[in-house]
């Protein structure tokens, strides 16, 4: 009997006062993959040999020693991080992390061979793998227009670079038997009042139909598109708006990728999960946590990523909703910082799978009263003691154990760098 199981049995037995079942619960959960994001690893570097700065409106804040330098130093971080979180999960690649052998291959030359280490070693972890063009940090970039750019020529650019990708995306998708998901983001945008709003947009949807325009198996790949309100350098107009992208995703039959930074301060992403399935098949979200703009801070378990959580595991979403990590912070450990937000994601769709049934039946009863009052209750259920068994039964640290792991493997290793 270990540790934890004395403080499950009587988690259990309190949850099945309540219609829940734990042990159904931890099943699910353990079937909901989330998609780890290389880019934590080293503030957004990447492994171009022609290293630039980080572009796009993109800020990565903090200098925290120990970033993975290589390849080899990324995934062995990553390593670390799984060992410490429950589960089995992905890890979501951008293209410019491509292992290029010290030669210079432009975005609009990339190629599945660049990303066969990284595919021979997700198979060796079991993990799935997503993909993302990289459409920022590149003199290309460097004016803040790619797909809509005025320039024909650039735009042919981009619009190659993103094919290419959509293809390594399917080569990751059959090298693995999982379906990836490649997901486009561009910073195309104004800092100052548009002239003309229509042009880019109307550039934008030609330039992604020729992006999208080889039919590719959604056994294999899965495409999606990232839209934003506003971005460094682009706050007075974003080419990609949510409109746009919304527009584009149900007449092309995309996935639609909602990252928590990129609306309104006060505007969740929680509530348009239901709005969306109701037209998409699937979706795709980032999930982040802007603090005043989109900072991109480490996801931690607040009310926001509760909310979220509870739309996809409380309505049976888990097959259709695919969940990412998006954040970059410099300032603390990055092994850290992946494993906080990791287990967080994980933590808060264990709560909302844990979530008692009659707090729904109160709501279609019409009894407000009580759907309040059982919301509050379910706020001290005993999750924790659930989450510490799931932790134990997966072989990874319970509670605040992991921290220990992380703190000797910057000893020894991130420390060294
Ligand atoms: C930027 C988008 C985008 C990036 C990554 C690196 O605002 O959120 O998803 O964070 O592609
Ligand atoms: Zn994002």
């Amino acid at each position: 009997m270990n540790s934890n199981s004395k403080g499950y049995q009587l988690a259990r037995e309190r949850y099945a006062t309540l219609d829940v079942n734990t042990d159904r619960a931890l099943k699910t959960l353990a079937a909901i993959p989330i998609s780890l994001h290389c880019w934590q690893g080293d503030d957004v570097g990447g492994f171009e040999s022609v290293g630039g700065t980080l572009g796009g409106g993109l800020a990565v804040t903090g200098n925290y020693p120990g970033k993975a330098r290589t390849p080899e130093e990324l995934r062995a971080d990553l390593e670390k991080a799984y060992s410490l979180i429950p589960g089995r999960h992905r890890l979501n690649l951008h293209a410019f992390y491509g292992e290029f052998g010290g030669r210079k291959v432009d975005r609009d030359a990339i190629e599945p061979k660049h990303f066969n280490n990284w595919i021979a070693w997700a198979k060796k972890n079991k993990l799935g793998l997503d993909f993302n063009p990289t459409c920022f940090s590149h003199p290309k970039a460097a004016d803040g227009f790619t797909l809509s750019h005025r320039d024909q020529g650039i735009r042919r650019f981009w619009i190659e670079h993103c094919r290419r990708s959509r293809e390594i995306g399917a080569a990751m998708g059959k090298a693995l038997g999982k379906t990836c998901v490649t997901n486009v983001w561009i910073p195309d945008g104004l800092k100052d009042t548009p002239a003309d709003r229509v042009a880019p947009r109307q550039r934008l949807a030609e330039s992604l139909d020729a992006v999208f325009m080889e039919p590719i198996s959604p056994k294999l790949n899965l495409d999606a598109i990232e839209p934003k309100l506003f971005g460094i350098g682009s706050e007075s107009y974003v080419v990609g708006s949510h409109e746009f992208y919304l527009g584009y995703a149900i007449s092309r039959k995309k996935l639609l990728t909602l990252d928590a930074g990129h609306y309104h301060p006060t505007e969740g992403i929680a509530d348009k999960i239901s709005s969306v399935l109701l037209f998409l098949p699937e979706i795709l979200l980032h999930v982040s946590r802007g603090v005043r703009w989109d900072s991109d801070h480490v996801v931690i378990l607040n009310d926001d990523l509760l909310a979220i959580a509870r739309e996809i595991a409380g309505n049976g979403f888990e097959k259709r909703v695919h969940i990412g990590l998006d954040y970059f912070d410099a300032s603390i450990n990055r092994v850290a910082a992946w494993t906080i937000g990791a287990r967080n994601m994980i933590r808060a769709l264990l709560i909302a799978l844990l979530e008692p049934p009659a707090i729904k039946t109160a709501e279609a009863n019409g009894d407000f009263t009580s759907r309040l009052a059982l919301q509050e209750e379910a706020k001290t259920l005993p999750f924790g003691a659930v989450w510490d068994y799931y932790c134990e039964s997966e072989n990874v640290p319970a509670g605040e154990n992991w921290l220990a792991e992380a703190k000797n493997y910057e000893k020894n290793v991130l420390s060294k760098r």
